[in-house]
């Protein structure tokens, strides 16, 4: 019953310069060839986000079987357990820019989210090229970031959450924040990390980002908003208006991305699996190290190297 794909028939358009993809003509399952795998693979390292159209048929056992030849999957959340165990079921949008689940020190690779219900209008998602920003900055500019660590945990600022008289609200994406901060975790990555799969550099930042090491607090504001603000240029980002039977897959150790909460009450409703990633390194070969929390429950490290087949780094090879 199964067809085998092969990468011809894929046809792939860019979205924008510098990130995203989109592909027509590939069938997900867990049963894709190792070549149009490695395809993925090489297109999602060049592009960092893919749009796979037309995958109406994938029920969530398909989606994480298909994620599952990418990487091993983690289980859907550190601390959320009440929104499955495999596939995280994100009800609303996740309106503030992040990269997932960057307060634990192995952080995810991949982020593969399948639209279940889409609101009559609005909703799309955001992503932003964390390569193409440290890239695009001035030189002074690039030699602070590689310099600098900062602190990401899971009890951040959570959307007023923290008023005495609301004490469990939940967030846009229906978390509640007592669930979400139930154990809690604390982070120190670098700035800059060096990306496993390309070589590249790339800013990590994002909505759990508290503090910058070392300075003053309104320092550290200052130079998050600074960095941030280079990631977040419009020449830098593009956004998808979801159809139905889109799945995107995010390389979520060179993106950050936004859910736009502007679909009123509408439902919307996506399914996630996340697959596991690396200790993030510095560019001087030092790895992340963990303040709070033990996060080998959720995720295996997964510190595989340099793809064989990339063409940016065929000059290294
Ligand atoms: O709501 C969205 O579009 C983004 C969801 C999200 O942040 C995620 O699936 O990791
Ligand atoms: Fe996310």
């Amino acid at each position: 019953m199964t067809q085998k794909q092969t990468d011809q028939s894929i046809e792939l358009t860019r979205l924008s310069h510098n990130v995203g993809a989109k592909i027509e003509g590939l069938r997900l399952g867990g049963d894709l060839d190792p070549d149009t795998v490695d395809r993925i693979r090489t297109e999602l390292a060049l592009h960092k986000v893919l749009i796979i159209r037309g995958q109406q048929h994938l029920t969530d056992e398909d989606q994480y079987a298909f994620a599952s030849l990418l990487g091993t999957p983690t289980l859907a959340h550190p601390t959320v357990v009440s929104h499955g165990r495999d596939n995280l079921i994100l009800e609303g949008a996740a309106n503030a820019w992040h990269t997932d689940v960057s307060f634990v020190d192995r952080v995810p690779k991949i982020s593969v989210l399948r639209a279940v219900e889409l609101p009559g209008y609005g909703g799309a998602t955001e992503w932003a090229n964390t390569v193409a920003a440290y890239e695009r900055l001035p030189e002074p500019l690039r030699d602070l970031a590689d310099a600098l660590w900062a602190v990401h945990t899971n009890d951040y600022d959570y959307a007023s959450a923290k008023q005495p008289e609301a004490p469990d609200v939940t967030d846009s994406s229906g978390f509640s924040y007592a669930e979400f901060t139930r154990v809690r975790f604390e982070t120190e990555h670098p700035l800059v990390h060096v990306h496993p799969a390309t070589g590249e550099r790339s800013l990590l930042l994002g909505q759990f980002v508290s503090r910058i090491s070392g300075l003053r607090d309104d320092e550290s504001r200052d130079l998050i908003r600074l960095f941030q603000a280079r990631i977040l240029s419009p020449d830098n980002t593009v956004r998808w208006h979801w159809e139905e039977g889109d799945v995107a897959i995010w390389d979520n150790l060179a993106t950050q991305h936004y859910g736009v909460a502007d679909f009123g009450d509408q439902r919307r409703k996506n399914h996630r699996v996340t697959l596991a990633g690396p200790v993030p390194t510095s560019v001087s070969g030092q790895r992340s190290r963990i303040i709070t929390g033990d996060a080998s429950a959720y995720s295996v490290i997964d510190d595989s190297g340099r793809l064989a087949n990339y063409p940016g780094n065929l000059a290294v090879a």
